[in-house]
This record gives C-alpha cells, structure tokens and sequence, in this order.
C-alpha cells in the first residue's frame, strides 16, 4: 500500500484546499495535519517557506509551493490525466490556476476578514487551533485577526477606494463559472484540470465555507457551489474514462477577460518593482488605484508562465492569444523571462539532506 503524505495544513486554508482537491482527484493518499507554528518553523528550514501547506513525503524529501507540487506529483502518478492534452488548452489551465492563486487571494482573504461573521468564526478556529497555552484564548483571536486583516486586507491594498473592486472579482469569477458549469462539470471539459484545483483554492475554504460569501454562492451561483461539492468528492474512477482536453473550449472569453486585461499587466507592474527592490507597488487596474507590498514570488509565476506559452508552437501560441483576446496580455507573456527570482523555488523533492533554507513568506520576501 502507498504510504500517506504528510499535508501540514489545516481545515481553512485556501492552499491547502487546493491541495487536497487535487490529492483526492487523484487518489493519492496522504492526512491533512493541522500546523503548529513549531511544525511550520522546522518544515520552513527544509523548504524555505513559512506558509502551508508544506509536505513531508514518506522518504523524508519535501514538497513546497501547490503550483510545483501538483506538477510534481502529476508526473509521477500521470493517470488520470488532469492536464489538457492540448497544449494550448493546457497553458490556459496553468494561467487560469495562476490567477485563481494570486488574484483572487486578495477578495478571498478579505471576504473572510473584513467581515465580522467571518473574522469572528475564523479566529476563533484559529484560536482554538493554536496549541500555544500561555496566551488567553480572547488574545490569540484578537491576534490572529489583528494579523490576518493587517497583512491581507489592510496592508495588502484594500482601501475605501478599492473594495468595490476587490470584491467585483469574487462577483466575475462567480457569475462567469456559473455560466460554464451550466454546460459542463469542469472549467475546461469533463474532467477536472489545473484551473480546477487552482479555482479550489479561493471557492473552497474560503467563498464556500465563510458565512457572507457563501451565502451569495448559494443565492446566486448553485451551479459554483454544486461544483466545490464535485471537486471535493472527485475520485480517479469519476473520470478516469471522461473524453481528454483537446481544445480550448470557445466560451471562455468572459473568465479570462481579469486575466488579459488586469491580472498579467499587474504581473508586469510588480516585476518592474521587484526589479528595482521597491517595497511597495502603485498601479491602477479595475478603474482605480492601488498600492501593495511588492511579491518577488509572482514574478517567479510570471516567468514560468513565460516559460510554458514561449515553449508553445506558433499555432498554440495564436491560440492563446485569441482567447486573451487582448495584444497586450500576448505582449507581456513573450517577454524573455528575467530569471531574477528563480533561486526562490527548486526542483521537486527538496532531499532530506539539503542544507537548511533561509525563511521566506508566502510573497518570496525575506521572513
Ligand atoms: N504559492 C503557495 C502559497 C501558499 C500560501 O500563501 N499559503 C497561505 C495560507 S493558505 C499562507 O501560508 N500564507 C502565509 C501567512 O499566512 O503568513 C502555494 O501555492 O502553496
């Protein structure tokens, strides 16, 4: 029998959500282990992050970043596939798990923090959780929502100005989905692939489960909520034998409008940040301005997204490009990478015997 990964996580991470759809989808066995901020210090020295999930294989080598882990992992358990056979087909579900991952963390974060049923039911999980014993358990909520708000709301360019905005991408993610699983069960067909797993991640824990997004979930988009019930019961034999990805499907304009037109220029604006070591980045998308720390791990995603649509052929690169639909998110993808953050992440497993890594945040910046 396959020993179980060890998936140092917790019940309401957006990541570790992710994760999991995409172990479960596949039947690869592993438990969910709630972090201790001990656990996470230690699996930090092996793999360089503080964030979950992190994961402990059964031989001691660890796994890091849920983007490179269910790469890994897919080419080591490839049946059944969860990548479009298509290649252009493919490089659209890599984008569109990118843009679940890091656009909509920000909505996703402040729907659960901004709102006081959410903050009060999450910190006090959280609360309960942290097993730290010499801090009252009112102080440890008051902390966590301290924390949380100040970091990815607040400090993370919600504003007065902002919120219609921030909360204008969970309402176009929903309602377009919506529109999709009128006609199929997955994004990109009849079987789940990495837009999928990536959409997981802010649906799930967090749109799903937080009392005021999910309830406009359930008023307006059963079909999404249907859908996070799917994933989350998926199993190899529900569509082991569905029909293959074999083109991008013609009614995605509408889901990757955000993609073209605001996700990949503030891809670009923050690389020219990162490349100049400013902390903090301005840019307007969305009709209004915004300012945020700086994250060197999304110019790390830009490059390997660069990586994955300049190793496309001529005729998958066109078709990519038709379906942005926008010259200018073309434009940004044919950039030569910079490889300026490529020393933030390795190659899958990071061995038992590496030397220890220094710490990093979630945003690739020194802890
Ligand atoms: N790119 C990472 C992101 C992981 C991540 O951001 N996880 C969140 C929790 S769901 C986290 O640990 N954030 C850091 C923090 O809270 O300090 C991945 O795909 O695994």
């Amino acid at each position: 029998m396959q020993q179980k990964l060890k998936v140092i996580g917790g019940q309401e991470s957006y990541f570790a959500g992710k994760l999991e759809a995409y172990l479960r989808a596949k039947g690869i066995p592993y438990h969910n282990v709630p972090f201790t901020m001990e656990e996470l210090q230690v699996a930090a020295t092996h793999t360089g992050f503080f964030q979950i999930p992190q994961v402990e294989c059964p031989d001691g080598s660890w796994l890091i970043d849920t983007t490179l882990i269910i790469d890994y992992l897919d080419r080591l358990h490839p049946a059944p596939k969860t990548s479009p056979t298509d290649p252009a087909a493919n490089f659209i579900a890599l984008l569109l798990e990118d843009y679940a991952d890091e656009w909509l963390w920000r909505p996703a974060m402040h729907y659960r923090w901004s709102f006081d049923n959410g903050a009060e039911l999450l910190s006090s999980w959280l609360a309960e959780h942290s097993p730290e014993t010499d801090v009252s358990l009112a102080d440890k909520k008051a902390g966590w929502i301290e924390r949380q708000k100040g970091v990815f709301v607040d400090g993370d360019g919600v504003t007065v100005e902002t919120r219609a905005a921030v909360e204008s991408s969970y309402h176009h993610a929903r309602t377009s989905l919506e529109a999709i699983f009128e006609k199929r069960d997955f994004i990109l067909g009849d079987r789940p692939t990495q837009a999928d797993f990536g959409f997981m991640g802010p649906m799930f824990r967090h749109f799903f489960c937080d009392p005021d997004p999910a309830r406009m979930m359930r008023d307006t988009a059963p079909g999404v909520q249907e859908w996070v019930a799917r994933m989350w019961n998926m199993k190899p034999q529900r569509f082991s034998s569905a029909a293959q990805i074999e083109s991008i499907p013609d009614d995605l304009s509408d889901l990757l409008e955000p993609v073209g037109s605001v996700y990949l220029p503030y891809l670009l604006a923050n690389q020219r940040a990162v490349l100049v070591e400013q902390e903090q980045l301005s840019y307007k998308a969305l009709g209004v301005n915004w300012s945020e720390p700086t994250k060197p791990y999304r110019l790390w995603c830009l490059d390997r997204l660069r990586k994955s649509y300049q190793a496309l052929d001529g005729a998958a690169r066109a078709q990519v490009a038709d379906a942005l639909g926008t010259p200018c998110a073309e434009n940004i993808l044919l950039e030569p990478p910079t490889g300026h953050c490529d020393h933030l992440l390795g190659t899958l497993p990071y061995a038992v015997t590496d030397d220890e890594r220094a710490a990093r945040d979630s945003w690739g910046r020194q802890a």
